[in-house]
């Protein structure tokens, strides 16, 4: 027999540029995996649960900006891929899973294992493709492939065992990806936009991801302006750093001067953002036009007195000629004192850090960001890891900040940073886990990135309990409940896993231990950093239904005789309110 359907599978994804394939092997994914073997240019990752891969895709994908493939089988094995695959969806990541289908004979029969791919992926994926004769495969595939890359999302091509081992048709290895297009607005379009911006007394800018390859034009733009720029956690990465313009984020983890910048200009213009929290956002009192390439996107958040269609970097270098420059930067000076003065605050507890014990967690991560080199590519579990990541890592032209920042997924950080480093072997990679996201996934593959020498640096952020939940808990005015746990002594059981181990309790050892963590080359290293689970963060702006529900949360708590709990809250936050 000549090339099988699984051989041709492997020509077109290597062809589009996968390097790697994440995953758990098996019954209907053997010949598909042989193939794999045969083919020797895509190299199998062999995880042991199929969500730390599918996560640890996504940060490859989205880094790279290749596709990247995953796979599981049959019907547990392809469940297990599902909660990557959503976060594929929500941050933009190109991922192709492939997914072990029971025989095609027995399909629909309730055969042992089986799952309706339509029917599970329905949510997450942007295609679905089951192959039940070898004449469709080259249809499938290359729709699952073009569909990933270019809407940049998770695509899943099931594959029952037998169709793949099927001799393949003639001619069916090639496909053609597309370079990115121009994309921005019709020319009418631009000169409604330009007079907006030209009408405006001041404007204020707000960013996200749609930003990633625009900073240049929205640096230039905010210069021609005086305009300040706030953006989302997506946005963050492409436009803090090195920006004299720069206020800060928004939102619940916001800080610096954006909410009041935003609120408080004539225009806004939003720049490649989809930001979720519209509470956050100005009502009608400041004009508002969004450019966006998702249509989609434009207006869903809050209504909008001009939406375009467009890349973020195409429309502003067609729009920057057009448009008057302004003279006074009294707005935007406003804005930046903010901004510093938040810094202050922000920087109390990083400043007193080496005095306190239970470590403080934003010295943890001043002190990290300090001494991470200027090319890490940094990784924060959903929980209050992201706050700190947030507020006390810095950018830099090269540093990568991620996140599961539009899906809010647990335990995703430690498989970000796994695909991040596999995909940038040497750069230092390091995941700021939450105890609970540690053992909810990271721990069981552990064993992964020993037997591979991985250098992933683990930072776990060990405060016994679900903390962002303690939280919210306390801000809609609960009494925190089901959040508590005990943790062993997560750097002994790293070295027991063959992993280096550092325990860190000592305020006066953050340094060392974070020095030697860095420092360590010969696979992954999990510092155990013992955290204070009562430090608060405040918004810079505070919705005055927190102020109600953690009054409220404070007052049962007293009730509840948890006096205790109640004074370590005060005590321990009392520079911040
Ligand atoms: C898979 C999943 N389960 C539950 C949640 C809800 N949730 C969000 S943050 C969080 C707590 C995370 O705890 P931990 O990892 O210990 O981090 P901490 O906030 O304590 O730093 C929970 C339960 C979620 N986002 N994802
Ligand atoms: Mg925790």
């Amino acid at each position: 027999m000549g090339r099988n359907v699984a051989d041709a599978l492997w020509e077109m994804l290597q062809k589009a540029g996968v390097k790697r394939c994440y995953g758990i092997v098996g019954d209907a994914l053997n010949p598909v995996i042989d193939a794999l073997r045969r083919n020797g240019n895509v190299e199998f990752v062999h995880v042991r649960n199929e969500e730390y891969g599918a996560f640890a895709a996504v940060a490859e994908a989205y880094f790279t900006g290749n596709p990247v493939a995953v796979c599981g089988t049959a019907g547990p094995g392809v469940t297990h891929l599902f909660n990557g695959l959503m976060d594929a969806r929500k941050e933009g990541a190109s991922v192709i899973a492939i997914a072990g289908d029971v025989e095609s004979k027995l399909i629909d029969t309730a055969a042992l294992e089986e799952l309706n791919p339509y029917k599970f992926f329905d949510l997450a994926a942007l295609y679905i493709g089951r192959v039940v004769n070898p004449e469709q495969a080259r249809a499938v595939f290359n729709t699952a492939i073009t569909t990933a890359v270019i809407d940049r999302g998770p695509t899943v091509i099931s594959l029952p065992g037998d169709v793949a081992a099927s001799e393949a048709p003639e001619g069916m290895h090639t496909i053609a990806i597309p370079a990115k297009a121009v994309f921005r607005p019709a020319e009418a379009d631009l000169e409604k936009l330009a007079r907006l911006i030209n009408d405006a007394k001041t404007v204020a800018i707000f960013g996200g991801e749609g930003c990633r390859d625009a900073r240049n034009e929205v640096l230039a733009l905010a210069a021609k302006l005086k305009a300040p720029i706030g953006y989302s956690f997506r946005g963050k990465q492409w436009l803090e750093h090195d920006n004299p313009y720069a206020t800060g984020m928004t939102g619940l983890l916001g800080y610096g001067g954006t909410y009041n910048a935003i609120h408080g200009a004539d225009l806004l213009l939003l720049l490649g953002t989809d930001f979720p929290f519209s509470e956050f956002l100005p009502n009608g009192n400041v004009k508002k036009v969004q450019i966006d390439i998702n249509p989609k996107h434009l207006g869903r958040r809050t209504a909008l007195d001009l939406g375009l269609l467009g890349d973020v970097q195409a429309t502003l270098a067609a729009v920057l000629p057009k448009v008057s420059e302004k003279k006074d930067t009294s707005f935007l000076e406003k804005h930046l004192a903010h901004t510093r003065g938040f810094e202050e605050l922000l920087s109390h507890y990083v400043d007193k850090g080496p005095g306190i014990k239970p470590i403080r967690p934003e010295y943890l991560a001043a002190t990290l960001s300090a001494l991470a080199s200027d090319d890490a590519m940094f990784f924060a579990d959903t929980g209050t890891a992201c706050i700190w990541l947030a507020r006390h890592i810095k950018g830099a032209t090269n540093r990568r900040l991620f996140g599961s920042f539009s899906w809010a997924s647990m335990a995703n950080a430690v498989p970000n940073a796994f695909g991040a480093q596999l995909a940038y072997p040497g750069r230092q990679t390091i995941a700021l886990c939450g105890d609970g996201g540690f053992t909810m996934l990271a721990l069981g593959d552990l064993p992964t990135l020993v037997q591979r020498k991985t250098r992933v640096v683990h930072i776990i952020l060990n405060n016994e309990s679900l903390d962002f939940v303690n939280i919210e808990q306390q801000e809609a005015g609960f009494v925190p409940f089901g959040v508590d746990f005990k943790n062993p002594n997560f750097a002994r059981v790293a070295e027991a896993m063959g992993a280096k181990g550092i325990r860190l309790e000592e305020p006066g050892d953050v340094k060392a231990a974070l020095t030697e963590a860095l420092a360590y080359k010969d696979g992954p290293v999990v510092v155990d950093a013992v955290v204070d689970p009562y430090a608060l963060s405040l918004p810079s702006h505070v919705p005055l239904h927190t102020v109600k529900g953690y009054t409220l949360s404070l007052a049962k708590q007293v009730l509840a005789g948890r006096f205790d709990d109640v004074i370590k809250t005060m005590e321990r936050n009392i520079r911040l309110v």
